[in-house]
């Protein structure tokens, strides 16, 4: 798969831990959710020791790469080189831009939160492949996130990266997003000038007792504007 051709429009965020993912196995759930669709998957787990860590990875990029679905790790660079899978996801206290690119080099996908217009744009100009802009809802998923920025917050975030002549970073939206307001954030969010690439999700997948319907159902409703539109 050329690495930066990327189809970030229904994006799987993993996560482990008992009240998401109950007593499901998270590989199972990965390869339901690639088999329904998921576009690209970002392995999050932030308590497992390193060495868990790219075990799993690597088991989970046997599914992935089956499919062609890159496979990015959040936060970790060292667990994504040692994988060898196709980039990671960082937050704006992990490892930086530059630093995370010069380390992974130039065909690794590399993304990061963005929560605020000046983080947009700052990743936008140090080379992010991908944004991903939220929290667009509160969601118990995260809860120390900085702050709710709702359908609104996304708008104005795609409008100013459109200002600054930023069509080439993509987008994605995250939090509290589901199959109930999947349709109005992606093509409501979206300012005339650009578009979200797609959205990230975590609960509406991974808590699912069908993650693979699920995903289709998602994917479905992510290709399709709504009528009001
Ligand atoms: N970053 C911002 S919100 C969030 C992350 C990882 C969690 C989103 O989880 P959910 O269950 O899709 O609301
Ligand atoms: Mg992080």
């Amino acid at each position: 798969m050329p690495s930066k051709d990327v189809d970030y429009s229904c994006y799987l965020v993993t996560d482990s831990t008992p009240a998401i993912l109950g007593d499901k196995d998270l590989v199972a759930v990965v390869k339901a959710a690639v088999e329904g669709g998921a576009t690209i998957v970002q392995y999050r787990d932030k308590t497992s020791e390193t060495a868990e860590l790219v075990q799993v990875a690597k088991q989970l990029h046997q599914i992935t790469k089956r499919a062609g679905v890159p496979l990015l790790i959040n936060d970790r660079v060292d667990v994504a080189l040692a994988a060898g899978v196709e980039g990671v996801h960082v937050g704006q206290d992990d490892l930086d831009l530059k630093t995370t690119r010069r380390i992974l080099g130039p065909d690794a996908i590399i993304g990061i939160t963005a929560n605020t217009l000046e983080e947009a744009l700052e990743a936008a100009r140090d080379g992010a492949d991908y944004l991903g802009i939220g929290t667009v809802y509160a969601t118990p998923t995260k809860e120390n996130t900085k702050s709710i920025i709702g359908a609104a917050g996304v708008q104005q975030i795609l409008t100013a990266l459109a200002s600054a002549g930023h069509d080439e970073v993509k987008t994605v939206a995250i939090g509290g997003i589901n199959a109930r307001n999947v349709q109005r954030i992606m093509y409501q969010c979206a300012s005339p000038e650009k578009k979200l690439d797609g959205v990230a999700v975590v609960s509406a997948i991974m808590a699912s007792d069908d993650p693979k319907d699920a995903t289709q159902h998602l994917c479905k409703l992510i290709s399709q504007p709504p009528p009001f539109v």
